[in-house]
């Protein structure tokens, strides 16, 4: 059982950690391993992060789930039996909390506490950090495993609260399910969740009217039983294919590199081609159908149109079927979406499409949904697919300061500033994974959460051995990586598209790239070498608090 208790005397770690899901539950793992006390605090009641929350109709990952699980144990990796060939959101939180057993994590991690603030007292060299039940804790590094995807958002619709019938977000969903059965439903919304929601809830209800404002690009997943000739060859082989996944730009292994450029192939071949990877399910695949795809435009549009013209074969009312293909973003530039009959679910009876590109959602009604030109949709419950503060919705939601007068919020004003992704000038022995900078939400996560814990790892280690204890970024190095994130980004047509890359989701939100396109395989090596190199960037100090306390 957690161990939920509220103690009244700060607590005294070495390292605290933000979130128990697979970012914190691993960072337990790891650095309880060095020796280290640890706790991690988590503000769900139970752990899992994103897949605790997200339990709306049809969640389950788009990367296989013989790739999107853990590599640090072998025997794990052996042993679990994944039923499919992508996890359900029950399936992953299932195999999450066996992980959270089977190594013991639980004893420290507390559930049910959210963290309000984290103070870093210079003269003592600690982070403070309060809960919202007000306990204190102390500890002499944290780690923030808030999740990138974790704040979820209700656009600020006038309105809203007088709405008579049920509403939910897809990142809040209630633990007990919603049967939609006999009723009219709106969702709004149709990036990942609404695509994977949209065709299970138009199997329940009696309308179901969808609000698309973007257009999304989305390919079958083909999700089929897991079957022995997919599973025995991976297993056989798991260590040296998790090593190849990491030479890889998405930390995902199995598909051949491209070799050659779009436009260097015939259009049959390339209709080919495209055809293979759409029957062959799965993204990245076609994303890698050819080299240039994500960086030249031109080269682009052939992948894009080959799949607008897919959309335009299945749907059958031609001004539907047009409204559902994309025309404002390159393919691949917004996160592609898998699907199981989302573009065939628009030939349903019961369900009707309305673009609110032109024409926005003015106000929620008591009775449900008043355009701009007056159109209203009468609904009985309204759904939100609207996405999430990401990336640094969930560290601006807690109070990060410094008795030097930092303050996080101030900091990154004008858009998040880290050093590798891992780390904030002026916020000494603060870590973050996979957040703003790194490439982690544009790889297979669970592979770029083991590669920053196991950097943090051994940064911390590196730190105890040489007698030291606190490291920082200069403000250079932060500055230096912050122009190659964009710089990066700018030679892809990943800046074209409004997305919640660069925050277009959310008014207001400086619009910066924020995660790292450079690719996974790229990154690590990077990493490795600062750290190979001294920690290279970083400054490394000995502080004289901890010096005292060690000669007392
Ligand atoms: O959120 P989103 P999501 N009026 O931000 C629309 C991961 N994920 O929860 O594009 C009308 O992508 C908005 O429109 P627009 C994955 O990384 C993974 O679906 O901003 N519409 C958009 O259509 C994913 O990318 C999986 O114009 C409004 C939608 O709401 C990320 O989570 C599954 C609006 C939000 O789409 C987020 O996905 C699910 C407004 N005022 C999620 N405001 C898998 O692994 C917003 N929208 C499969």
């Amino acid at each position: 059982m957690p161990d939920a208790s509220h103690s009244s005397a700060p607590r005294q770690l070495d390292v605290a950690i933000v979130g128990a899901g697979l970012a914190g539950l691993y960072a337990i793992h790891r650095l309880r391993g060095i020796g280290l006390k640890v706790r991690a605090y988590e503000a769900g009641s139970g752990v899992g992060g994103t897949w605790f929350w997200n339990r709306y109709p049809g969640a389950r990952c788009d990367v296989e789930s013989l790739e999107y699980s853990y590599s640090f144990s072998e025997e794990l990796q052996q042993e679990w039996k994944w039923p499919e060939r992508y996890g359900t959101q029950p399936e992953i939180l299932k195999y999450i909390n066996h992980v959270a057993d089977r190594f013991d994590l639980r004893r420290d991690v507390q559930l049910d506490t959210r963290i309000k603030t984290a103070l870093f007292d210079g003269k003592a060299n600690e982070w403070i950090l309060k809960t919202e039940a007000g306990e204190e804790i102390r500890a002499r590094y944290v780690v923030m495993a808030a999740g990138n995807l974790s704040t979820p958002r209700v656009p600020d619709f006038k309105g809203i609260h007088d709405f008579k019938g049920k509403w939910y977000h897809t990142g809040l969903w209630p633990h007990e399910g919603v049967d939609f059965t006999g009723k009219r439903v709106g969702v709004i919304g149709t990036g990942s969740s609404g695509v994977q929601m949209i065709p299970i809830i138009a199997q329940q209800a009696r309308h179901l009217t969808v609000f698309q404002r973007t257009a999304n690009f989305s390919l079958p997943a083909r999700n089929e039983p897991m079957t022995d000739a997919r599973e025995r060859p991976h297993k056989e082989n798991y260590k040296a294919r998790r090593a190849a996944a990491q030479e890889t730009p998405f930390a995902i292994g199995g598909y051949p590199k491209p070799t050659q450029k779009t436009l260097e192939a015939t259009p049959e071949e390339r209709a080919r081609i495209y055809e293979a990877k759409w029957q062959e399910g799965g993204s990245i695949s076609y994303l890698y159908s050819y080299t240039d795809l994500l960086v030249s435009k031109e080269a682009n549009d052939t992948a894009s149109e080959f799949v607008r013209n897919k959309i335009r074969g299945i749907v059958k009312d031609p001004k539907t079927a047009e409204l559902l293909a994309p025309n404002d973003h390159p393919i691949g530039t917004k996160r592609l979406c898998l699907d199981t009959n989302y573009y065939e679910t628009y030939n349903r009876p019961n369900v009707s499409l309305v673009g609110v590109r032109k024409d926005p959602i003015e106000e929620i009604t008591p009775t449900g949904v008043r355009l701009a030109s007056g159109a209203t949709y009468e609904l009985d419950a309204l759904v939100f697919a609207t996405g999430f503060d990401a990336m640094t919705g969930a560290l601006k939601e807690i109070d990060v300061k410094t008795s030097d007068g930092a303050v996080l919020r101030q900091h990154w004003d004008g858009g998040p500033l880290t050093y590798l992704g891992l780390m904030v000038s002026g916020f000494p022995n603060m870590f973050v994974v996979t957040g703003p900078g790194s490439p982690g939400v544009k790889t297979q996560m669970i592979a770029s959460i083991e590669q920053h814990v196991d950097w943090i790892a051994d940064a911390i280690d590196y730190l105890g051995k040489h007698q030291l204890d606190r490291i920082e970024p200069t403000a250079k190095a932060e500055t230096d990586w912050v122009q190659h994130v964009n710089q990066v980004a700018d030679s892809t047509l990943y800046p074209l598209a409004n997305s919640w890359y660069v925050g277009a989701n959310i008014p207001g939100k400086p619009r910066v790239f924020m995660p790292y396109v450079g690719g996974f395989d790229r990154y690590k090596k990077q990493c490795d070498a600062v750290a190979a190199n001294g920690y290279e960037g970083f400054t490394l100090s000995r502080h004289e608090a901890a010096s005292e306390r060690a000669r007392a």
